[in-house]
């Protein structure tokens, strides 16, 4: 029994005590995440800064079941535009997903294959759903970590594709000093041409 995952703490600040699976994003493996391609291909001239990580507890992948674990985006902007996930649908769309915010700040940006898009607050102490069928993306517009805890279902899946080939309707760029939502042109030119 004890392997079974009855209780995790999070410890120092941004880590599981326990946990089966780390996945690490450098900037070398976010190319075309990024709106502003010379700022992401300067920032990585000057090294290969972690954006985010991922610390998973492991469960079967089946219905029934739920994945949980903990997401730590770094701080930071690539030209204006604040560090952030790849962002993604499940694969299985029926599926929902909820975040709780630990620490930091940031946004949960969220679309829909039918043109919806809606954003969420992340601070500590709340809690944001992810409804079935609606992409989604965390990204950190403070100073420190933004640390989230996620659960979704077991057969989810992730679909990868759909947001690298569109993105995300909006960008959140930094605009006097302020986190911005700002229309991305990429995303209006991917829609026309499909
Ligand atoms: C989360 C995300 C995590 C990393 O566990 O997978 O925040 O984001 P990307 O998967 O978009 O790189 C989740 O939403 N799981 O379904
Ligand atoms: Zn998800």
């Amino acid at each position: 029994m004890k392997d079974l995952p009855f209780g995790f703490d999070v410890i120092e600040g941004s880590r599981l005590d326990r946990f089966d699976h780390h996945i690490e994003r450098p900037l070398s493996t976010l190319k075309g995440l990024f709106a502003d391609a010379q700022a992401y291909q300067r920032m990585l001239a000057e090294g290969d800064r972690m954006v985010y990580e991922v610390y998973e507890v492991r469960r079967p992948a089946k219905a029934g079941e739920l994945l949980t674990g903990l997401s730590v985006v770094h701080p930071g902007r690539v030209g204006g535009e604040y560090f952030m996930t790849k962002g993604h649908y499940h694969l299985v769309r029926e599926t929902a997903e909820i975040y709780y915010g630990v620490a930091g700040r940031g946004l949960l940006l969220m679309q829909e294959e039918g043109g919806g898009w809606a954003v969420e607050e992340f601070r500590p102490g709340r809690a944001v759903y992810v409804p079935p069928c609606w992409a989604h993306r965390s990204v950190n517009t403070g100073d420190e970590d933004l640390v989230t805890l996620f659960a979704y279902p077991g057969h989810a899946g992730h679909d990868y594709g759909a947001i690298e080939q569109c993105g995300f309707q909006k960008l959140v760029l930094r605009r006097d000093g302020e986190p911005q939502l700002v229309d991305n042109a990429a995303w209006a030119r991917a829609m026309e041409t499909r």
